[in-house]
Parts: structure tokens; sequence; C-alpha cells
């Protein structure tokens, strides 16, 4: 366990020297470039001042606000944008990073992973592994609008790099937590004192109930399993009407602002 995770470290550190490095050598390049979105541009040049200060520490992923995070998704070395209105997972967006620091058309999570017409596409992102690239959790499910929650037809962790298309990865496991209720909203959290990202779960349990479930990262990079201690010290719940509570400012443990 100690040997594992001593030489996670050393990995850890040796990536972001690397990402270090690529970023120097990225804004050398930048610099005699000319790109022309000012207003793009300038958040862009913002995450990539930051990037070299944080490499170290988080890969270079930073929040330009509070729902708004700069990080590279899909393993290209440029950063991504990825917005998340309300912190739920439910109306995330991605805009993909060009070589120039400007930034693509914002396209939807909900479409990017082809959820169908009636299906809901809940997700949530993070350098789950913290080793420099972010990941991501995401459920599909139809609910069921009835007292009986559907579970999801899909829940996975996936680790990054993802594809720009449909945002798959090569490394995606199952994840339980589509398989406890019906997914409501995903939420990044800070549930204990490692610097691996947490989730917080919000499931329609069906008969008027309403969980807060939690899945805690693990050591080896992967997100764990629903766990009854660890859901019974974090864990709420509720009813439909006064729902338990998320976490909205779990990217904020994590990961410093731009500027
Ligand atoms: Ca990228
Ligand atoms: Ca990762």
């Amino acid at each position: 366990m100690l040997r594992t995770r001593r030489s996670r470290l050393i990995a850890s550190s040796l990536t972001a020297v690397t990402l270090g490095l690529t970023v120097a050598g990225y804004q050398a390049g930048a610099a005699v470039t000319s790109p022309s979105d000012g207003a793009v541009k300038s958040v862009a040049s913002t995450a990539h001042t930051a990037q070299a200060a944080n490499a170290a520490k988080a890969g270079g992923t930073c929040l330009t606000d509070a729902t708004t995070l700069v990080g590279d998704l899909d393993g290209d070395g440029n950063m991504d944008l990825i917005g998340n209105p309300g912190h739920n997972g439910t109306k995330m967006t991605i805009q993909w990073g060009a070589k120039d620091g400007s930034f693509g058309k914002k396209h939807t999570v909900k479409d990017l992973v082809g959820a169908g017409k009636g299906e809901v596409a809940t997700a949530a992102v993070a350098d789950f592994q913290n080793d420099g690239t972010l990941d991501m959790v995401v459920s599909i499910v139809e609910p069921s609008g009835g007292d009986d929650p559907n579970t999801s037809s899909l829940s996975e962790f996936r680790p990054g790099p993802l594809d720009r298309t449909d945002l798959t990865s090569p490394d995606a496991v199952h994840s339980d937590v589509g398989d406890k209720g019906e997914v409501q909203q995903l939420s990044i959290a800070k549930y204990n004192d490692d610097e691996f990202p947490d989730l917080a779960v919000r499931n329609n349990n069906g008969d008027g109930m309403t969980n807060r479930d939690v899945r805690l990262s693990q050591p080896d990079g992967t997100l764990g399993e629903y766990d009854g201690k660890a859901n019974g010290q974090y864990g709420d719940s509720g009813t439909w009407g006064e729902p338990p509570a998320m976490p909205k400012d779990g990217w904020k443990q994590f990961y410093k602002p731009c500027a």
C-alpha cells in the first residue's frame, strides 16, 4: 500500500514536470502567433499562465469561475473549457481548446454522449486520478416519471483522455452510480483528506425519497463503489420536496482560480 502510494506520487511528479515543460514550450510558440478572437483568447492566456504555476499540483487545471473549469479533457495538450452551470452535472458543456489558445463552439455533454430524447445525461469532471488529465463520470437515464426510479442505461467512470467526438475512453469502466436509483445530479466533492476528488450523487430512490450518496476516489486511480461506511459518514437523505443538499464547491476544493 505504502509502496504503491509512493510510486504513484513519484509518477505524479514526473507527469507534472513533463506537463510543465510542455506548457513552457507551448507558450513560447503561442507568443509568436496572433490569434484573433480577443475575448476568448484572454481567458485562454490567463489559463495558460495559471497552468505553469499550477502544473506541479494539478496538471494545470484551473477555474475561470466557480462553474467553469479549464483543463485538458481530450489529452491533446490544449486546455479545454468545461462549463457546469449549477455545479450539478445536468447542463454540462465542453468547448475544445485549439493550439492558438482559443476555444471552439459549445457542445453539450448530452449531445456528445448521444443521450436520446427523453433521456437525461449527468456528468462530473475532475482529475479523479490526479494524473494531470481530466476524467469524467457520466450517467444516462430515462426518468421513470413515476414512483419507481429507473436505473441508468449507461453509467461509467471514464479516465481521460476522452474522445472529442463522443467523450468515450478506452479505459472506461462501469460505475455503480447509476445502479442505486435514478441519478438526478452529480457533483465533485472533497469528503476525505486526500488529494483525489470525490463524488456526490443525488438519486431519486422512489417512494418520495431522495438520497445523496457518495463515491470516494481511491489512491489507485479508480472511483470507489458504493460504500456503506462512507455513505453513513458523508451521505444524507431527504424527500422529493426537500432533497439533501449537494456540494457546490467541489471544484474550488481542488483547483485554483486561473487568474
Ligand atoms: Ca484538450
Ligand atoms: Ca486523470
